[in-house]
């Protein structure tokens, strides 16, 4: 049986090619998607996360990690999409100019592709125009912004107020580690979550 524990070691080492065969064997024996992700994959990343604010390691080996757990989330992310049932809503999902992290923000649109979502991911480092520009192109009901940085969170703002000044007509929701729901009241957003799985929640409580 797939041992979900060595997942996230593998993920923790980087541990790739380890990682994908796991990953495979899980998802050939049956195991929800979402323990794999949770309980193997996500696992391995907060550990690493820990450790990386503890300076117990640094970039690089943060780096191979989070390239070992998207090797495997692209094996898992077909079979999250299947356990969706129907779709939800269509959502356009980025993170905001100057923020280059996109492990949590790729959760969030695996997440809800897995929840029945039609998804755009808009990518990194999008623009408040660019964010407009896709907004409009996708004509999603909701868009997920996601800052890890503190000094991106205005990004947040600015790219509500370019939303409105548009004329979008979508929900926004906001998250990212050093987002709050404070901060969702303060610049706008419809809406805060703190993880993946409350973003979904989140999302279906928006349309
Ligand atoms: Co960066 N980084 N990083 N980093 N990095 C953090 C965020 C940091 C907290 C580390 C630290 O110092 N302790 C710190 C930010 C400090 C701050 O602003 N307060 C930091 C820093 C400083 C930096 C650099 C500036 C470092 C440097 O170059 N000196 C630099 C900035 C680059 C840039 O963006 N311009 C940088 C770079 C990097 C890497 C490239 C090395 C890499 C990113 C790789 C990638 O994403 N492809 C990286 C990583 C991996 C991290 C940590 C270790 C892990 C982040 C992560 O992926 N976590 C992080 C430390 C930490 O978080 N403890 C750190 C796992 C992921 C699943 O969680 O993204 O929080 P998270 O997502 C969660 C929730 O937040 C939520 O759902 C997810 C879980 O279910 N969520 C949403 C996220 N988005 C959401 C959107 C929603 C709803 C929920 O709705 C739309």
């Amino acid at each position: 049986m797939a041992d979900l524990k060595a997942l996230s070691e593998a993920v923790i080492r980087g541990d790739q090619k380890t990682a994908v065969e796991i990953t495979r064997q899980a998802i050939d024996e049956g195991m929800a998607p979402g323990t794999i992700l949770a309980d193997g994959l996500i696992a391995g990343m907060n550990f690493i996360g820990v450790r990386f604010k503890a300076n117990e390691v640094y970039i690089p080996e943060v780096l191979i990690a989070a390239r070992a757990m998207k090797m495997a989330m692209e094996l898992l992310e077909p079979k999250l999409v299947e356990a969706g049932v129907k779709p939800m809503g269509k959502a356009l999902i980025g993170t905001v100019q100057g923020d280059l992290h996109d492990i949590g923000k790729n959760l969030v649109v695996m997440m809800l592709k897995g929840a029945g979502f039609e998804v755009v991911d808009g990518g990194v480092d999008i623009s408040p125009d660019d964010f407009v520009a896709k907004a409009k192109a996708a004509n999603a009901q909701v868009i997920g912004l996601s800052a890890l940085l503190t000094t991106t969170m205005p990004a947040m703002e600015k790219t509500i107020k370019a939303f409105k000044d548009a004329g979008v007509d979508a929900k926004v929701m906001i998250g990212g580690a050093p987002v709050t729901q404070g901060y969702a009241d303060k610049i706008g957003a419809d809406g805060y979550a703190a993880d993946a799985a409350s973003a979904v929640d989140l999302a279906k409580s928006l349309l």
